[in-house]
C-alpha cells in the first residue's frame, strides 16, 4: 500500500492520521497552498476511526446526509449514501472515494505509527520518528489523530490467563470475528456496546452483557434511504450546508426553541412519543433546555426509563437497565437498533456489575463477586482514553525539552483546542478544548482544517517561522471551556469520558468545548481577522 517513495523526508508539513481530518488537511495544504506534505498513518488504509471500528453493528450516529465533507460541491453531488446512518464499511468506501478523487494516497505513508515527535529549537522544525525508525522533518506538525483512537482495556486481574479470545471494539480484526456457536461476554454498554449487543446476540450461542452503568438509548430507526430522499438531499445540499453550519452540534436538524415548562403534560408526552418514533439524536432536540435544566431533563429521562421497562419483559433485567444514575444526554447519548429488545432473547443474559463487580478473569471466563461465567470470547466495549490519550501517545516534546505528558499531568491546557503552550507550530485538529466530540465531527473538522490552512498561509506569506500560544491564553480559554460546560448538565456525570473520569488516575477536567460550533467558529474567525495577534508569531 505504501506508495510514497521515501526519497524525501523533509516536508513543509507532517500530518498524522488519515481519517476525515488528515485527508482534508492534505487537500488544503497540498492542493490549495502548494505545500510539500506527508500523511503518516498507523493503519494500512484511510478511514481513521472507521478503519479501526469494524465491530458488529458499528455505525455512525449522525444522519448520513450530514456525515460528509461539505467543502466540495462536486463531492456532494457524486457521493450517495445508502442508509439513514452510514455503517462502518460504507464510511470506509466514502473515505476511499475521497482519497481517490483527490489523489491523496500518493502522499500517505501507511503502517507508519508515530513513536515520537520533537521540536528542534535551533532549526524551528519538528522531527518525527515512526515505528519503522524513519525520521521525518517538517516546519509544521499537524495532529489528525482523532479523539477516540486510544483504546481502553481495563486492568482486570487475570486477563492474561484467559484461554479464549478477547477483542476491543475499537481495534477490531479486519477479517471479522465469528461468534457462531460461542459463549460470548461483553463488557461495556456505552454507544459502542449498545450497537454491538443486538448483532452479536443474533450470531452467538449465548451472550452475557456485563453492565456497570445503565444507559439511555433512543431507537435509531435506521433504514435504507429512498430514491426521493437521495434526490432531495442532492437538490438541497446548500440548505443542509447552511443548517449544519449554524446549529450548535452541526447536525442537520434544528433544536427547538421551546422549553419543557412551555407545554402541558399531555403535549409533553405526545412530543416525546413522536420523537421516539422519529428516532435518533433528534430526540434530544425537541426541547431547548434538556441538557441545561435538570427538572426539564427528568421528563425525558423518565420517559425513556418507562420505554425501557415496557420493552424488556424480564422484570429483573428491566430494572437493571432502567436504573440509570445520570441525566439523559449528560453522557454521549447512544442510539440503537433493537438494543433493549435483545434482552428478551433466550440466549442473552445481563449482569449488573454494581451488585456483583468483576473480581477476575481466569482461564475459562469471568468471575464476579457472585458467579462465574464460562466464555469463549470476551468483547471489550470499554471505550477510550479520549481526547488527550492519542496525543500523549505520540511522545511529543516541545520547546526546551517540554514533554506533553508532563505539561498535561493536571489535565489538558490548550488555546482553542488548536495549540498547546510550549509546542510551536504544532496544530491539534479537534484537540481538547475544541467542540469536536460534541458535534457532528466532519463539520468541526472542516472548520479546524480550514483555520489551520489560513493560518499557515498567512505565516508563509509574512515569512514567519513559528506560531505559538502562551499559558495565559490557554488558561483563559480553559476558563471559557469550563464556564460553558457548567451551564450544562454534562460535567455532573460521574463516569463520563468527556471528563476523563473513565480512566483511573486521569485528571478530571471537562475536555470538549460545549459552547457550540457557531460560537467557537466566531471566536476563531475573529482571531484570524485580527491577524493572529492572540498568538506569538516569530
Ligand atoms: P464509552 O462511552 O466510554 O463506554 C464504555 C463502556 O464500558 C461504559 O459502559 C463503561 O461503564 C464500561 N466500562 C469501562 N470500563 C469498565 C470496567 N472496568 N468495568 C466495567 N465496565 C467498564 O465508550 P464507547 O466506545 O461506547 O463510546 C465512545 C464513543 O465512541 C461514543 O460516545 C461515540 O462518540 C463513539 P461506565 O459507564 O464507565 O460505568
Amino acid at each position: 500500500m505504501n506508495q510514497v517513495k521515501l526519497n524525501k523526508k523533509d516536508y513543509d508539513a507532517i500530518i498524522v492520521g488519515a481519517g476525515f481530518s488528515g485527508l482534508y488537511q492534505l487537500i488544503c495544504l497540498r492542493d490549495q497552498l502548494n505545500l510539500n506534505c506527508v500523511v503518516l498513518e498507523t493503519g494500512d488504509d484511510v478511514g481513521g476511526t472507521w478503519y479501526w471500528n469494524r465491530y458488529p453493528g458499528a455505525r455512525c450516529d449522525t444522519e448520513s446526509h450530514a456525515y460528509s465533507y461539505y467543502f466540495s460541491d462536486d463531492l456532494l453531488k457524486e457521493w450517495t449514501w445508502s442508509e439513514r446512518y452510514p455503517g462502518h464499511a460504507e464510511i470506509r468506501r466514502y473515505m476511499n472515494f475521497v482519497a481517490n478523487k483527490f489523489d491523496l494516497k500518493k502522499d500517505i505513508l501507511f503502517q507508519q505509527k508515530v513513536t515520537s515527535a520533537c521540536f528542534n529549537n535551533d532549526e524551528n522544525n519538528w522531527n518525527v520518528i515512526t515505528n519503522s525508525k524513519i525520521e521525518f522533518k517538517a516546519k509544521f506538525l499537524i495532529s489528525a489523530v482523532g479523539c477516540l483512537s486510544n483504546t481502553n482495556i481495563p486492568n482486570i486481574k487475570g486477563l492474561e490467563d484467559f484461554e479464549g479470545k478477547y477483542y476491543h471494539t475499537g481495534n477490531w480484526p479486519k477479517n471479522g470475528v465469528s461468534f457462531a456457536g460461542k459463549n460470548v461476554g461483553q463488557i461495556g454498554t456505552g454507544s459502542t456496546g449498545i450497537q454491538a449487543v443486538p448483532v452479536i446476540a443474533e450470531e452467538a450461542k449465548h451472550l452475557t452483557v456485563f453492565q456497570r452503568t445503565a444507559n439511555y438509548s433512543i431507537p435509531a430507526r435506521n433504514k435504507p434511504l429512498t430514491s426521493e430522499f437521495k434526490k432531495h438531499v442532492k437538490e438541497n445540499s446548500d440548505l443542509y450546508k447552511n443548517l449544519v453550519k449554524r446549529t450548535p452540534n452541526a447536525h442537520p436538524f434544528e433544536i427547538s426553541k421551546r422549553n419543557v415548562a412551555d407545554v402541558d403534560p399531555d403535549e409533553l408526552n405526545e412530543i416525546y412519543e413522536k420523537a421516539w418514533e422519529i428516532g435518533g439524536l433528534q430526540f434530544r432536540a425537541v426541547f431547548n433546555d434538556l441538557v441545561t435544566n435538570i427538572k426539564a431533563n427528568k421528563t425525558a429521562s423518565d420517559f425513556i426509563k418507562k420505554k425501557i421497562r415496557e420493552t424488556v419483559s424480564n422484570k429483573k433485567f428491566a430494572s437493571i437497565l432502567s436504573d440509570i444514575d445520570h441525566p439523559y444526554a449528560g453522557k454521549r447519548p447512544p442510539i440503537d437498533s433493537n438494543y433493549f429488545e435483545t434482552f428478551n432473547r433466550d440466549n442473552v443474559n445481563l449482569v449488573d456489575l454494581r451488585s456483583e463487580p468483576i473480581e477476575l478473569i481466569d482461564r475459562t471466563g469471568i468471575k464476579t463477586k457472585k458467579n462465574h461465567f464460562d466464555l469463549d470470547i470476551i468483547v471489550f466495549a470499554t471505550g477510550y482514553d479520549a481526547m488527550t490519550g492519542p496525543l500523549i501517545n505520540m511522545n511529543i516534546t516541545g520547546k526546551n525539552g517540554l514533554k506533553l505528558n508532563d505539561v498535561w499531568k493536571e489535565g489538558p491546557k490548550t488555546f482553542l483546542g488548536l495549540q498547546i503552550p510550549g509546542f510551536p507550530n504544532l496544530f491539534t485538529i479537534t484537540g481538547p478544548g475544541s467542540p469536536s466530540v460534541l458535534t457532528n465531527m466532519p463539520m468541526a473538522i472542516e472548520q479546524h482544517v480550514e483555520w489551520i490552512r489560513d493560518c499557515i498561509n498567512y505565516m508563509n506569506k509574512k515569512d514567519y517561522s513559528t506560531i505559538e500560544t502562551d499559558i495565559n491564553s490557554a488558561e483563559k480559554w480553559g476558563d471559557e471551556v469550563n464556564s460553558v460546560a457548567n451551564q450544562t448538565l454534562l460535567p455532573t456525570v460521574k463516569h463520563s469520558w468527556y471528563l476523563g473520569a473513565n480512566i483511573p488516575g486521569k485528571p478530571r477536567v471537562f475536555m470538549p468545548y460545549a459552547g457550540g460550533l457557531p460560537r467557537y467558529t466566531e471566536v476563531c474567525d475573529k482571531i484570524k481577522n485580527n491577524k493572529y495577534k492572540d498568538f506569538i508569531l516569530n
